[in-house]
């Protein structure tokens, strides 16, 4: 048996942050993963589900995803599964099990279609599995029934691969599946592939190897740390998958706590810590501080001052002592609008400050 590829949750159209630039980074990470996984020559290549992001694709990324599909169906069998993020309602409402009327080397994996059986080279292989399934009743119950229909593998020349997009307990919570229920299943298969968590791992739970796949491009800054790319199982070994990475956006994560300090000390920390790191795309700085003095003068507007990053993502977190919690009480009145738009800098902005007045009084007065 020759090769086998993994390419999963790349989440197509995804604008990360509101950025459009973000958008481009999804596209890429998933025609590289195609072509460098079409490099290995693959007999079969496995979508593991999410590889949109919304249900209804814009129509450049369902382009992207059908041209993409059709050339890899050119050169080998493709087998999708269907994620959580290319359903809203039910399977009618997805679009990811037309790809199968594509190209006959398509096959999309179903509660109602959910074995296929590819002969590959002098290898029968049976790919089982259906779409994301909300809840854990519906995901177990689908899990027992297709992998009861699956008949196991009575030599080396038969191999049976389950491809699911759930959440697996220990591995996201909520879950849908339980390491019990995959256990159970497990049996069946010589190999479990998962979509749907984006940290490529082996889920070591299970008595016959099982993997998520991972994600080709990261959609958070809680991903920052994770590699991204695919897997590659060459010859039908299933138990020393090989991991590629593909081309991603560099990504970090940076937390502070940084005492007591003021905001113009808070600043130059910032300014500092934004310098250091030029040489990532994508940068979360979260610094914690008890802020010495007044609060106005941080400043907000890194991204336009550093527009050099996709995504830069400053968050201050003040943090409150005792004696901060004893809150003086002040009048509300003129006066304090005054002090306030002069802090902010908007001291010409008496329009502003005039409107904003009247709706106090209109609407914020406790005691009219
Ligand atoms: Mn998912």
């Amino acid at each position: 048996m020759k090769t086998i590829c993994c390419v999963s949750d790349c989440h197509l159209g995804y604008m990360h942050r509101q950025k459009k630039e973000r958008l481009e980074d999804y596209e890429k990470a998933f025609t590289e993963a195609v072509e460098k996984a079409l490099k290995y020559e693959p007999c079969l290549i496995i979508f593991g589900g999410d590889l949109t992001e919304h249900t209804r694709p814009d129509p450049r990324s369902l382009k992207i995803l059908i041209k993409t599909l059709m050339s890899a169906a050119e050169k080998a069998k493709v087998v999708v599964c269907v994620g959580n993020h290319e359903i809203e309602g039910n399977i009618r409402t997805a679009y990811t099990p037309m790809f199968s009327e594509l190209h006959g080397n398509i096959h999309v994996l179903t509660a109602d279609n959910p074995h296929v059986y590819l002969d590959v080279g002098d290898v029968k292989v049976g790919v089982h599995g259906f779409q994301f399934l909300r809840g854990k009743e519906a995901a177990e119950e689908a899990l027992k029934k297709v992998s009861s229909e699956v008949r196991k593998a009575s030599s080396e020349k038969e191999k049976n691969i389950l491809c699911i997009h759930q959440a697996v307990e220990k591995y996201l919570n909520p879950f849908e599946v339980s390491i019990k229920a995959l256990n159970e299943a497990s049996g069946k298969y010589d190999l479990i592939l998962v979509g749907h968590v984006h940290k490529h791992q082996r889920i070591g739970e299970i008595s016959v190897p099982a993997y998520y796949i991972g994600s080709t491009e990261r959609v958070s800054f809680n991903e920052a740390e994770n590699p991204a790319g695919f897997l590659v199982f060459r010859d039908g070994v299933f138990d020393k998958p090989e991991y590629v990475e593909v081309t991603s956006s560099s990504m970090r994560r940076i937390s502070r706590d940084l005492g007591t300090k003021t905001a113009d000390e808070i600043n130059q920390e910032i300014k500092k810590t934004i310098e250091e790191n030029k040489d990532v795309k994508c940068l979360q700085i979260t610094v914690e501080a008890e802020i010495a003095g007044d609060q106005f003068e941080i400043i907000h507007d890194w991204e336009t001052r550093y527009p050099g990053y996709k995504v830069l993502s400053v968050n201050v977190v003040p943090r409150i002592n005792n004696k901060a919690i004893s809150i003086e009480k002040a009048e509300i009145d003129e006066r304090l609008f005054d002090e306030y738009f002069g802090k902010k800098d908007l001291a010409a902005r008496k329009d502003l400050k005039d409107l904003c007045l009247k709706f106090y009084e209109q609407y914020g007065r406790i005691n009219p």
